[in-house]
């Protein structure tokens, strides 16, 4: 697949999921290096490939995951002094995050799976690679779990879960999104993914998770989110906003019938932030944190550290 054809995968959402949709852009920013001609211009290769970043960063707004991994990937090859250099630079940063990004899920999965109790009742939104995984790891240790999961509207990606929850036999509820609150009562405890998560410990994620953590608040019920360290957003402690990806109405209202409403306007916004008073705990690759040490993911794994934020004001 070229790199073109990857970048209409992730926009068009054949691809998709954070860590999924960092893992394809790196492998196509790798794969697109090999197809260039090699003619000894370290500075022409690396614009050619930041030029090819700049395609992949284009496709979704909201998952962190893609920037950071990007920037992960291409850091040094900026510095590189030789085409070669740069060429073997990316290779390793690329098969580095990606075999790093792997490594996440499955340590992930280990802690994520010591709070799932035996005999729990799990709820689950959206279909998060990180969350399931610590689902089926419950399941593998022979802990006897059920799970209820939503239809997470326009994009019905609650079908992708239900099948693999099916296909490993965990035993499923499947319910429309706007019954979240009455399911609550049946549950014991909320396990999500993310997409980015900011400073001060707030989760954007499939939009819904709010209402899931409200309800859940409202119940006594525990939230936890499951996070690859590179889903933070240290651009967050600059003050930046992370965009909610906004897609077209026609996702949610077929044309033919908006055609005939003119003064309805449909609105699609994809993701939501969940405030951190409602999660009770992250899950990342370095441990199970309260969320209000986001900083601590962003200064120790990321290394945005002060130094770094005062170097961002020079
Ligand atoms: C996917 C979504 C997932 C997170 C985490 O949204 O919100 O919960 O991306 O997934 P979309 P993972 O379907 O719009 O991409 O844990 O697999 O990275």
């Amino acid at each position: 697949m070229t790199l073109l054809q990857t970048a209409e995968q992730i926009q068009t959402m054949q691809i998709r999921g954070a860590g999924k949709i960092a893992r394809e852009a790196v492998s196509a920013l790798r794969d697109h290096a090999e197809t260039l001609p090699h003619t000894g211009d370290a500075a022409a290769f690396i614009r050619e490939m930041e030029h090819a970043a700049g395609i992949l960063l284009g496709t979704r707004p909201t998952a962190v995951s893609l920037p950071n991994a990007i920037q992960m990937v291409m850091r040094d090859v900026r510095t590189a002094r030789t085409e070669e250099a740069a060429r073997r630079i990316l290779r390793e940063k690329a098969d580095a995050f990606i075999w790093s990004s792997r490594t996440a899920l499955d340590r992930i999965a280990a802690m994520g799976a010591n709070h799932i109790p035996d005999g729990s009742v799990v709820m689950t939104h959206c279909n998060s690679k990180a969350a399931l995984g610590c689902i089926l790891e419950a399941k593998r240790q022979g802990k006897n779990i059920e799970v209820y999961a939503t239809e997470v509207r326009p994009w019905n990606q609650g079908r992708l879960t239900i099948k693999t929850l099916n296909d490993n036999e965990i035993p499923t509820t499947y319910f429309v999104d706007s019954a979240v609150r009455s399911m609550m009562k049946e549950i014991d405890l909320v396990i999500v993914g993310a997409d980015a998560i900011t400073v001060n410990g707030a989760v954007v994620n499939k939009v819904g998770t709010s209402q899931i953590a409200l309800c859940a608040n409202e119940a006594r019920k525990n939230v936890i989110v499951t996070a690859e360290t590179y889903k933070f957003a240290p651009r967050t402690i600059l003050g930046e906003l992370i965009q909610i990806e906004e897609r077209a109405q026609n996702e949610v209202l077929p044309d033919e019938i908006a055609a005939t409403l003119p003064f309805v306007r449909v609105k699609n916004p994809v993701f939501d932030v969940t405030p951190a008073d409602y999660i009770d705990m992250i899950i990342t690759e370095a441990g199970a944190l309260p969320p209000h040490l986001a900083y601590t993911i962003m200064r120790e794994y990321l290394g945005w550290g002060l130094d770094e934020l005062q170097n961002q004001f020079l």
